[in-house]
């Protein structure tokens, strides 16, 4: 039976919020390439990062998962009845359900990220799996503030932020990222937020270079992206994925790489790669508790409870609204 409170159709966003030729080009002309990495998840890169997921090597989802099986009902504790879930980069959804389980009376739960496939994957599976929850997926940047649908406002809202997507950004941006998300929080409001911890450098290196490729896809994918939506003429077999721990910055970087000195087109304009030059396309930064707790206070969050794996992978921490 379907549910009518789902909205099928995903809200959109402000396009210019999204736009990636524009970021793409100004990327690719700086004297170190960049692409931004929000712009790996188009439909086939949500499907690579789900993949990426089940890897062996990638520790972080399954690590997550377990410690929110293991502390589902505290970690719920304090969303009231009638209470918003509002999830930013919410992706495919899978880990939310173990705390859906614990909410039958939730008001309604937010779901917020730029792939429009993901959401809309997630809010059909969401539909048939919790007919009476009331799902509102938001297409749209989370780094700008998401205005949420007004027949919420006023209703206590817990923001959810798994996977360690925070880490995704410098500290300078996860700071200003923590501030506009308790604008959106606002009054009052509780983050639950997914961290990766530091660890050894050795299994970071793997997580990001599986055996299988699937991360190497996943990073390519760009090009293949840039090719379908802007006439782009990247050989795929001219580039190759690079990830790298760098422990002065507490981070992993992905790169990618050109083999030869060559010639690209991108929407008409021509982009010169010297053999070995690079695009530097993700950060994934690794926090201690203490150090995340400190970027959290800086953006005016009081950091609570943590919660964390026994091999202390990954971290799972409560913050409050000062
Ligand atoms: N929360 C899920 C997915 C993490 S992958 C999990 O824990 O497994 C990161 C997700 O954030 C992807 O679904 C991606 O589409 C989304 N995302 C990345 N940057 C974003 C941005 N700036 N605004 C909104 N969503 C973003
Ligand atoms: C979404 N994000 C937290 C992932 C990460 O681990 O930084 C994206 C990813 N990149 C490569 N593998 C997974």
């Amino acid at each position: 039976m379907s549910n009518p409170k789902v909205r099928r159709r995903p809200e959109l966003l402000p396009a210019d919020e999204n736009d990636f030729a524009g970021a793409v080009l100004e990327g690719l002309s700086k004297p170190s390439k960049t692409l931004p990495c929000r712009f790996f998840y188009d439909a086939r890169g949500s499907e690579l990062f789900e993949e990426i997921t089940r890897l062996p090597e990638y520790y972080p989802t399954r690590t997550e998962a377990a410690i929110f099986d293991a502390n589902a009902a505290e970690i719920v504790n304090g969303v009231p009845d009638g209470g918003v879930l509002v999830e930013f980069g919410s992706g495919s959804s899978l880990k939310t359900e173990i705390l859906l389980r614990q909410l039958p009376r939730l008001g309604a739960y937010v779901s917020i990220d730029v792939s429009d496939s993901a959401l809309s994957d997630a809010t059909a599976r969401l539909a048939a799996r919790f007919p009476t929850l009331d799902v509102r997926p938001i297409v749209g940047d989370f780094s700008y503030p998401v205005a949420l649908p007004p027949d919420l406002a006023g209703r206590h809202k817990t923001g959810f932020f798994p996977g360690s997507t925070i880490g995704n950004l410098t500290p300078v941006e996860a700071v200003r990222l923590l501030r506009v998300f308790r604008s959106v929080m606002s009054p009052g409001g509780r983050l639950i937020v997914g961290v990766d911890l530091k660890k050894d450098a050795r299994k970071l290196v793997l997580a990001y270079n599986d055996a299988a490729g699937v991360t190497a896809a996943f990073n390519l994918n760009l090009l293949v992206r840039i090719n379908r939506e802007f006439g782009g003429t990247f050989d795929l077999d001219a580039f190759r994925h690079e990830a790298i721990y760098k422990p002065r910055e507490g981070r992993i970087e992905m790169h990618i790489e050109s083999l030869q000195d060559q010639t690209v087109s991108v929407s008409g304009r021509r982009i010169r790669f010297r053999a070995g030059e690079r695009i530097h396309t993700e950060n994934s930064y690794k926090y201690s508790i203490a150090q995340f707790q400190e970027l959290a206070r800086s953006a005016d969050w009081q950091p609570r409870r943590v919660w964390t794996d026994a091999d202390n992978l990954f971290s799972v921490h409560e913050l409050i609204s000062r």
